[in-house]
């Protein structure tokens, strides 16, 4: 009470202070055990518990190889993140100065100190070129580049099945395609389990980004351009799509949502679909790798004639082939 700062009452032992030598080594080798117990109990309890929960999912196997190469990054990056908690706690707490005690004193200086120096650009340099091996071994490896994305891919699939589907990007919807039921068009992603599919994604005017989310599967759609992504279904559910690239006004209303279903049920869908919207596809162009906007509307173009495409006054289907 009539000591309102609360130094003075205790003053602080000194004979604690001055053992400089083993004191430093005994802090250490404190530290480093604290470090290797909470790294090896948290990097598994990361990989076995959160790891098969991490977005984007294990709906296909690009999505699992997104999650793997993230779970690994996270694997070698939480030894670091602990490695700077410990120190900084470990520090508030032993080498903090009590109000009236002594002035603390610094430990020796990590600069000039050979060991800690070697051990620091060891380490970091070790750290970094696995991670730039790891990072380039698994773009290129085990499905190609990206997952075998672009118009002339470096890697195919190795199944003999793959199913085509092309992703038409548009102000403001995705279309589908399926050239192997006719080449009808929807507004409804369908994909069957256990199939690799072949995503050929394309674009009618301005750039857009095909972005299936949880099936890991992101591809620019380009007008003119066919882009290739492949992927293999593991997982029945859905899934979302969002365009991932700013495209104009209503860009971000540019989203829907796909289904993985059983292959008996895509079958039956597909061929359901092909009949039901086949007087609509023959309105179509031919199914084509890319479509042109500005082509003659009778044969090829989704545009009038004669019109500018981005007209305030296009009308759509102005023209349409004799049936
Ligand atoms: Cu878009």
């Amino acid at each position: 009470m009539s000591d309102p700062l609360g130094a003075g009452s205790d003053p602080p032992s000194t004979e604690g202070a001055p053992d400089e030598p083993a004191g430093e080594v005994h802090h250490w080798w404190r530290l480093l055990a604290i470090w290797v117990v909470l790294s090896a109990v948290g990097d598994p309890l990361f990989y076995f518990l959160a790891g098969p929960h991490i977005p984007p999912g294990r709906m296909t196997s690009t999505a699992t190889g997104a999650q793997f190469d993230f779970n690994v990054l996270f694997v070698i990056a939480l030894p670091v993140l602990l490695g700077v908690w410990i120190f900084m706690a470990y520090a508030v707490i032993m080498w903090r100065a009590s109000r009236g005690g002594p002035e603390p004193v610094g430990g020796p200086a990590a600069r000039g100190h050979a060991g800690f120096q070697a051990g620091w650009i060891l380490t970091t340099t070790v750290i970094v070129l696995f991670l730039a091996g790891f990072g380039t071994y698994e773009l290129v490896q085990p499905e190609g580049a990206g997952g075998g994305q672009g118009s002339n891919p470096i890697w195919t699939p190795t199944s003999k099945t793959v199913l085509p589907v092309q992703v038409i990007g548009q102000q403001w919807k995705f279309t589908y395609r399926y050239p192997s039921f006719g080449g009808f068009e929807t507004t409804e992603l369908v994909l069957p389990d256990n199939t690799s599919i072949a995503f050929h994604v394309t674009s009618l005017d301005v750039i857009h980004s095909f972005w299936a989310y949880q099936l890991g599967v992101k591809a620019d759609a380009n007008p003119a351009y066919d882009n290739v992504a492949f992927t293999t279904t593991n997982q029945l559910g859905s899934f979302t799509v969002r365009c991932a690239e700013l495209c104009g006004i209503w860009h971000g209303a540019m989203y829907n949502s796909g289904q993985v279903v059983t292959p008996d049920q895509f079958e039956a869908w597909a061929t359901a679909t092909e009949k039901r919207l086949a007087a609509n596809t023959k309105l179509l162009p031919p199914f084509a790798w890319t479509y042109d906007p500005d082509a003659n509307g009778a044969d090829g173009g989704y545009y009038p004639d004669n019109v500018d495409p981005y007209s305030p006054s296009e009308v759509y289907g102005a023209k349409q082939p004799a049936s």
